[in-house]
């Protein structure tokens, strides 16, 4: 790893905030679905101790929507996932694991139900919405495919509702877990959910007018000065703490949901029409996961990034890899995200992460984090 920078060009899609996010001074970015996402402000653990105090103002634009909508569309998007979504209701979101035929996780949406025939997929990193537009052209679906000008703006933090409701006012602080509604705030009718990628609460804004929403971005900032609202992103270390998986860095196409622990997510016993039904299937019947995501405590109080999966072995043999490690201040260890054998996977394992720095000791942890022991 060097500290070269991003090449900046069009392919590196700026949001209707990014020139906010540079003024505020972010030192780091990645390329999520094409566009850019600041990875920290500060340090990644300044930015973390202020998540977990105060509030923050993200731009998650880079959560790209995907837009279905048609008289097929509750037909296209039940066949992309094995969450019954016929237990949706419109003004629901729904966290979905996407899946090819061979059962592959293909992404891992919010998906949000806005009408009977319509429906956002709100994506993680990965081109989803050209799978769903063939699968529409090959299935010869009555459905529409396309990629709105909608760009999420998060605001997380335990001062979230304090916040929220100083610009949307108080209604929007019985807005109940994963349901979105329509607030006024500036004149103009934003979508807002409360949801969004940590564990400290808060809501999601779904902007559909570049404008409107810069606007709102600056009234936010303004009416949070005294809550010390700061422009913030996700943070890696609050992520892991909170077991919340990554796409591309936790999973690929390579697993099936049962392996991601998301098989409460799937309705296998419902008569719902979905791509990946019988390879699931199968592979359920062949006794489950031989393979499964974790956490692992371990030893060491300063963690590399994890750029290249990162093996973990027991008795010099290999039992999983790590996808994702930080230094939790929290726990005051390190801590990963990894996956992990059967064999090696109930918690508490004693296993050895081999860190391009060394083999550190560790033990296997559920998801998410647990305060340690008094
Ligand atoms: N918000 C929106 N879009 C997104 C994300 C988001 N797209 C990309 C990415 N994040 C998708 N991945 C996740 C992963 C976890 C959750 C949401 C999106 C999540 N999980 C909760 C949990 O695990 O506790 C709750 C899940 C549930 O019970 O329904 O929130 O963050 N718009």
């Amino acid at each position: 790893m060097t500290d070269a920078l991003i090449g900046p060009s069009r392919r590196t899609r700026r949001t209707p905030f990014s020139a906010r996010v540079e003024a505020a001074g972010a030192k780091a970015y990645t390329v999520y679905n094409h566009m850019l996402l600041a990875t920290f402000f500060r340090s990644m653990e300044e930015d973390y101790r202020h998540l977990k105090r105060h509030v923050q103002l993200w731009d998650v634009g880079c959560e790209r929507q995907v837009e279905v909508v048609g008289a097929d569309a509750a037909r296209l998007v039940q066949a992309m996932t094995p969450r019954d979504l016929g237990r949706i209701a419109v003004g629901q979101c729904a966290y979905a694991p996407l899946v090819d035929e061979a059962g592959g996780m293909v992404n891992d949406p919010v998906i949000l139900k806005l009408a009977g025939d319509r429906f956002w997929l709100s994506l993680a990193d990965s081109d989803a919405g050209l799978w769903a537009q063939g699968l529409a052209c090959g299935m010869g679906l009555d459905v529409r495919v396309f990629e709105p000008q909608v760009w999420p703006l998060a605001i997380q933090g335990p001062k979230a509702d304090a916040l929220a409701s100083r610009v949307f006012g108080d209604d929007i602080r019985n807005l109940a877990f994963f349901r979105f509604a329509r607030f006024d705030a500036l004149g103009h009718a934003f979508v807002v959910a409360r949801s969004g990628w940590s564990k400290q609460g808060g809501f999601e804004v779904y902007v559909d007018d570049a404008e409107a929403g810069q606007g709102l971005w600056d009234a936010l900032i303004a009416a949070g000065e005294e809550l010390q609202v700061r422009p913030g992103c996700p943070n890696l270390i609050e992520r892991i703490e909170g077991g919340l998986l990554s796409y591309g860095n936790d999973m690929t196409q390579e697993y099936d949901p049962f392996e991601c622990g998301l098989g409460r997510f799937c309705h296998l016993e419902a008569a719902t029409d979905f791509l990946g039904r019988r390879a699931l299937e199968a592979k359920l019947a062949a006794g489950g996961p031989k393979r499964a995501i974790r956490g692992i405590a371990f030893v060491g109080d300063d963690c590399p990034p994890c750029v290249e999966a990162w093996p973990v072995t027991q008795g010099g043999q290999r039992v999983g890899q790590v996808t994702s490690a930080a230094r939790s201040p929290w726990l005051a260890t390190n801590i990963a995200i990894a996956t992990i054998d059967r064999a090696a996977w109930d918690e508490g394992t004693a296993v050895v992460v081999e860190t391009p720095a060394g083999g550190r000791n560790g033990r296997i942890a559920t998801l998410p984090f647990a305060a340690p022991a008094p």
